[in-house]
């Protein structure tokens, strides 16, 4: 049984992974970036230690050094978070090697579900529905997928195979154009993933994505915590989650939540994971792949189940039963969480950089924020541009987004952009509170304008801080005194200033 516990990440599901350990006693590792000196998962872990430069694979994807500081540190376990190295098999087997606890699936797990194609292939046999395709797994030559492409029919997706998130994806109308699409996907995935192995999917048109969390232990229980909603989403960046989707009745959502378990049970899967689907008009549901590892938009199901799916998570990997059985998991309420994100959305979403001067972060009945960020932080181009993340429960939907409206109003963030405005619109627009949407809804049907860039509260903030501004300036001035200068005068300023903004 591990006693401390090595968190590979940084930002705010490094901070929610430590406030899991601490609850539980556990005692905690954090590992850092140059850039991030400051940061606050830093200062809430027991010890942190110095990985290398700001930028990614010279920091928080050095497995190598990642394992010297756990053994360094006597840490037993390691949680690699989302993203980095969460889905990589071989970091995952080089855990187990050392006599380390990875705090997720089996090495095995995520190599069957990382190759997209084997994960298809897995989860057919099961019985588990999916988009009709390709089914033979292994490199297939363009010939090969030009004569199959006629009896899967136009449109269709071809895809890679080392994909998700949309790398490489190409929609294709007709055979003729169909060769150089295999071209220019192939090159895309060789460059993002150093495999070029594509296949082939009919094109589900209009689609909504709903993905099902599940939890699974090493005895063999595995359950479903319900499903997300997540198509509110641009450039296959999800912006907006949800609990429960307002498009599954409990009937459906019972029948997707048990393919969903068998999905996982089909690569024996342990610890916390994702089953995603495409739902189409017509209520059918597709499997699409699955996310072996900690979720972004996991608070969500936490507010709707009350369960702590990251304390599950360390319970899990210590050998521990399930808390919960499959009749334990009852849903209370709706939740919706935005991604507040360093970001222009009227600027065409471009990344904002620069310090966090000052923030007011909602609070009271209902409200909860995630974040890795605070007044002082600099925010750097090196990493993910979400900075929080705002999630809301409330009885009903509807009481939801009204208290989801009055959270974002209350947020403040000065020092860098961010896309609140963006929820903000969201959440006045007429097709979200009817909750019809699918996953083209922002880049095809939503529009910022008519969102104002600042409101007048934001005006009001801006005056106060830059009246504050110029006061500490003057303060500062009154203190310098030039050489060859008595320091009289320096003072008379100081008295005259004081006497005017009586
Ligand atoms: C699809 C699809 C329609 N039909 N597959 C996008 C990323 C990857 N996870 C799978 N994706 C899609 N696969 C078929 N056969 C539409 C998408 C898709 C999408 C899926 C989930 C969330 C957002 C999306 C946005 C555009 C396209």
């Amino acid at each position: 049984m591990f006693k401390k516990v090595l968190i590979a990440n940084r930002g705010e599901i490094a901070v929610r992974i430590i406030r899991a350990c601490r609850e539980l006693g556990l005692e905690t590792v954090a590992v850092f970036s140059e850039a991030d000196r400051n940061a606050l998962h830093v200062r809430y872990a027991d010890e942190a230690y110095l990985l290398g430069p700001a930028p990614s694979r010279e920091s928080y994807l050095r497995a190598d050094k990642i394992l010297d500081i756990a053994k360094k540190s006597d840490a037993d376990a390691i949680h690699p978070g989302y993203g980095f190295l969460a889905e990589r098999e071989d970091f995952a087997a080089k855990c187990a090697e050392l006599d380390i606890a990875f705090i997720g699936p089996k090495p095995s797990s995520i190599a069957a579900m990382g190759d997209k194609g084997k994960a298809r292939a897995t989860v057919i046999k099961a019985g588990v529905p999916v988009v009709p395709g390709t089914e033979d797994v292994g490199n297939m030559t363009d010939a090969d997928l030009l004569n199959i492409a006629p009896s899967i029919g136009f449109p269709l997706l071809i895809k890679a195979t080392a994909g998700g998130g949309g790398k490489g994806m190409r929609e294709v109308r007709s055979l003729d154009e169909m060769p150089a699409l295999l071209q220019s996907a192939r090159r895309e995935a060789e460059s993002a993933f150093g495999d070029g192995n594509v296949y082939l999917e009919k094109l589900v048109e209009g689609a909504r994505h709903i993905e099902f969390q599940i939890i699974a232990d090493s005895q063999g229980n595995v359950i479903h915590l319900g499903e997300r909603e997540c198509s509110i989403q641009r450039r296959h960046q999800k912006l907006v989650e949800e609990a429960p989707s307002p498009f599954l009745d409990d009937e459906l959502r019972e029948k997707m939540g048990s393919v969903a378990v068998k999905a996982s049970q089909a690569v024996d899967y342990l610890n916390a994971g994702t089953i995603e689907f495409l739902v189409d008009k017509d209520r059918n549901f597709y499997f699409l792949e699955m996310n072996t590892r900690l979720q972004v938009e996991h608070p969500v199901t936490e507010m709707v189940t009350g369960i702590d799916i990251v304390a599950e998570q360390l319970r899990i990997a210590r050998g521990r039963q399930l808390s919960y059985t499959q009749d334990d998991v009852k849903f209370k309420g709706h939740a919706i969480e935005c991604r507040v994100n360093a970001e222009d959305p009227f600027n065409n979403f471009i990344p904002s950089t620069g310090r966090i001067s000052h923030s007011l972060i909602p609070t009271g009945p209902g409200v909860r924020v995630d974040t890795g960020v605070y007044p002082g932080f600099e925010i750097t181009p090196y990493y993910d541009p979400m900075i929080a993340k705002l999630i809301v429960w409330g009885e009903t939907r509807a009481q939801a987004i009204l208290r989801m409206r009055r959270a974002l109003e209350e947020y403040r963030i000065v020092g860098v952009r961010t896309n609140i405005p963006f929820h903000q619109t969201l959440m006045d627009s007429h097709r979200f509170m009817g909750g019809q949407f699918d996953t083209r809804f922002v880049e095809e049907r939503f529009s910022m304008e008519g969102a104002s860039e600042a409101d007048e509260a934001q005006t009001e903030i801006a005056a106060i801080l830059a009246t504050l501004v110029a006061h500490r300036e003057t303060e500062r001035s009154a203190q310098i005194v030039r050489r060859n200068e008595r320091d009289t005068s320096n003072w008379k300023w100081v008295g005259r200033w004081e006497r005017m903004h009586r």
